[in-house]
C-alpha cells in the first residue's frame, strides 16, 4: 500500500520518533508500505515519520553501481532503532528530500559514520558506512531527531529556501 507523504512545514515532522519494541508482523507490513511508497515516489531513503508513524524506522535503497543505477530491493537496508557509534571526517552532498519536494542543496555531514541497529526480525547488527550510504544513513537518522536537512543550511540559503518554496507552493495552489 502506498502511503501519503508529510510534506514540509507540516509540524509532524518536528516529532521526535520512539523506539521499536516490538518486531511483530505489523512492523513488517509497514517496512514493505514505507519500500512501496519510496519506490512509487523515486526516493532512496525514507523515515517512518515522513509517513507519519513516529517510530525509530529508515529504510534505505541505493542505486546500483550499474549504467542505468537501477534500484533492486537485494541491497534494500532497514535500519530500526540505529545508534551512531562514531564518525570521522566531513563531506558535502546536494541533498534532497521526499518531504522538501523539488528542493536539493548542499549539506556538510560526516565522511564515514559507524552504526548499530536491528533488522525487521529485532536481530542486532552494524554497519560501517562511507560516501552516499553515510549521507543517506545521516540524512534519515537526522529525521528520527524530528530535523530536516533545511535545518543545516546558512542563515542566507535558508531565507532563499523559505522564499522559493512559498513560491512553489502558491504556483500549485493555482492549478
Ligand atoms: C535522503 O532523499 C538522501 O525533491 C533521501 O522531487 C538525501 O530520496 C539520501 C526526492 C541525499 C542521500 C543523499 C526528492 C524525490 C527524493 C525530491 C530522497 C523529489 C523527488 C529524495
Ligand atoms: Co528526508
Amino acid at each position: 500500500m502506498i502511503l501519503p507523504i508529510v510534506t514540509y512545514p507540516d509540524k509532524r515532522l518536528k516529532l521526535i520518533s520512539a523506539p521499536v519494541t516490538d518486531f511483530t508482523a505489523d512492523l513488517h507490513t509497514f517496512l514493505d508500505d514505507m519500500y512501496e511508497t519510496m519506490i512509487e515516489t523515486n526516493g532512496i531513503g525514507l523515515a517512518a515519520i515522513q509517513v507519519d508513524r513516529a517510530i525509530d524506522v529508515l529504510i534505505i535503497n541505493l542505486p546500483n553501481d550499474d549504467e542505468e543505477g537501477t534500484q533492486t530491493r537485494d541491497n534494500l537496508l532497514e535500519i530500526i532503532n540505529p545508534t551512531m557509534t562514531h564518525s570521522e571526517g566531513t563531506t558535502v552532498y546536494q541533498e534532497g528530500c521526499l518531504s522538501v519536494p523539488k528542493f536539493y542543496e548542499d549539506v556538510e555531514r560526516f565522511e564515514t559514520i559507524g552504526i548499530t541497529y536491528q533488522d525487521r526480525h529485532g536481530v542486532e547488527c552494524s554497519l560501517e558506512a562511507d560516501e552516499l550510504l553515510s549521507i543517506a544513513i545521516q540524512h534519515e537518522i537526522d529525521h528520527l531527531q524530528g530535523k530536516l536537512f533545511i535545518e543545516k543550511l546558512s542563515y542566507a540559503r535558508r531565507k532563499k529556501f523559505e522564499k522559493e518554496y512559498k513560491r512553489m507552493q502558491k504556483e500549485q495552489k493555482k492549478r
